[in-house]
């Protein structure tokens, strides 16, 4: 990128290193808080989340050696105690349902865990909100897709949670950030954040300025199917990305959906969507170089086997035939929101420079360009699988 871009603030411009070390060590006295079963033997930064700040604590102990601590970015989660409640709710319904009916593989769900003081958070001096999940032990997770047996096992992530909450009426859970998903409201804020904005001119603003302008249509066709009653309101993951899937460090199978932040009232065509958008991209969201950006229809394919290997249960005729379209929005819904946040100063995703969210938005776009020039290909496995 050129110079011309650094036109925009950069608020949320990642931790720079001695900040990002007085909060790690803001982070081992808070961490003391949870450590209820050892002492805090270490506090690093952990994962590459977006919008909290997540550190993995290990501690000197011989039952489980880590557990995961975060603050809460509550710019973003405006409540947050509803997180914690709707977390606590969610592991609940699901621990009785495994213990009703057990899986024939090993599959694991966070745990909320509590300060001494036996609450599910703490406030540190500042106001901030802490609060800690246990560690899926013997896990991991990757930013890119490995390969097909990854996809099907990313698929059968998503089915599985699915799955297990699919008999949770959506009203036993709070909405812990509102908007959340529905396009049509983002490419209203974005057009607020336009009217104010006076973005330098150059070939990649003017191209996101273009894309969006093509697609106001098509920004409503979930939430038009939602208002009309031809998909229903049911719970969702809100952010099933491939990094929130762990696998198991030898038998390479998932076991477990991590960041339950906003699982919440929605769509499962929103999950679809996101966990085909950052599955099918081979070369991450986090990529510069966006001529290399294409969706890859083999890995749709694995993904889709995988979830319907589990989700056929409780899918209808209508909700297959959205699933191509939510492909598509989400993708395009995504690079809309780091476009808006590129030209409203970076205030909502963290980035590491000025110009992050716009990179960020241009890999999305092209990602959406690839999938609508594969529709037919798409639109086919989908009708295969049925
Ligand atoms: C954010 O913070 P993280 O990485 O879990 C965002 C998701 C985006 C994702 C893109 C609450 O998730 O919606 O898809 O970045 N979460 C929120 O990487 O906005
Ligand atoms: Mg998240």
């Amino acid at each position: 990128m050129t110079e011309e871009f650094n036109t925009q603030g950069a608020e949320n411009v990642v931790a720079m290193p001695s900040l990002r070390d007085a909060l790690r060590t803001a982070g081992a006295a808070i961490a003391n808080q949870f450590a209820q079963w050892g002492k805090v033997t270490g506090v690093k930064a952990f994962g590459s989340g977006n919008i909290n700040d997540t550190f993995l604590v290990t501690l000197d102990s011989s039952e489980e050696q880590h557990f995961v601590l975060q603050r809460i970015n509550t710019q973003v989660f405006r409540q947050p105690q509803l997180i914690m409640q709707n977390m606590r709710t969610f592991t609940e319904h699901v621990r009785k349902r495994l213990q009703h009916t057990p899986l024939n593989r090993r599959w694991e769900v966070p745990r909320v865990l509590l300060t001494k003081d036996a609450q599910d958070h703490w406030r540190d001096a500042d106001g901030s909100f802490w609060r800690a999940i246990s560690f899926i032990e013997g896990s991991q997770s990757f930013d890119t897709m490995r390969d097909r047996t990854y996809a099907q096992e990313i698929g059968y992530a998503l089915g599985m949670f699915h799955n297990l909450i699919s008999d949770l009426p959506p009203e036993k859970l709070a909405d812990t950030l509102q908007g959340f998903h529905i396009t049509p409201l983002y490419l209203q804020h974005y057009e607020e954040v336009l009217a104010k904005t006076r973005a330098r001119q150059s070939a990649e603003v003017n191209y996101c300025l273009q894309f969006v302008s093509d697609r106001q249509t098509f920004a409503h066709i979930l939430e038009n199917a939602k208002v009309e009653g031809i998909l229903p309101l049911r719970l969702m993951h809100g952010d099933p990305k491939i990094n929130n899937v762990m696998f198991d460090t030898v038998t390479q199978q998932a076991v477990s959906v991590i960041d339950l932040d906003t699982v919440k009232p929605g769509l499962v065509h929103y999950d679809i969507g996101d966990c085909l958008r950052s599955g099918c991209n081979p070369a991450g969201e986090e990529t510069e170089n966006w001529e290399s950006i294409y969706f890859d229809t083999d890995l749709c394919q694995g993904i889709l086997k995988g979830y319907l290997s589990v989700a056929k249960a409780f899918l209808t005729e209508n909700d297959y035939a959205y699933i191509y379209d939510a492909i598509r929005l989400i993708t395009f819904e995504l690079g809309l929101r780091f476009f808006a946040d590129y030209l409203a100063g970076n205030v909502y995703f963290k980035v590491k420079h000025p110009e992050h969210n716009l990179v960020r938005a241009i890999v999305q776009f092209k990602l959406t360009e690839s999938i609508e020039s594969q529709e037919m290909q798409i639109r086919n496995i989908i009708k295969d699988m049925k």
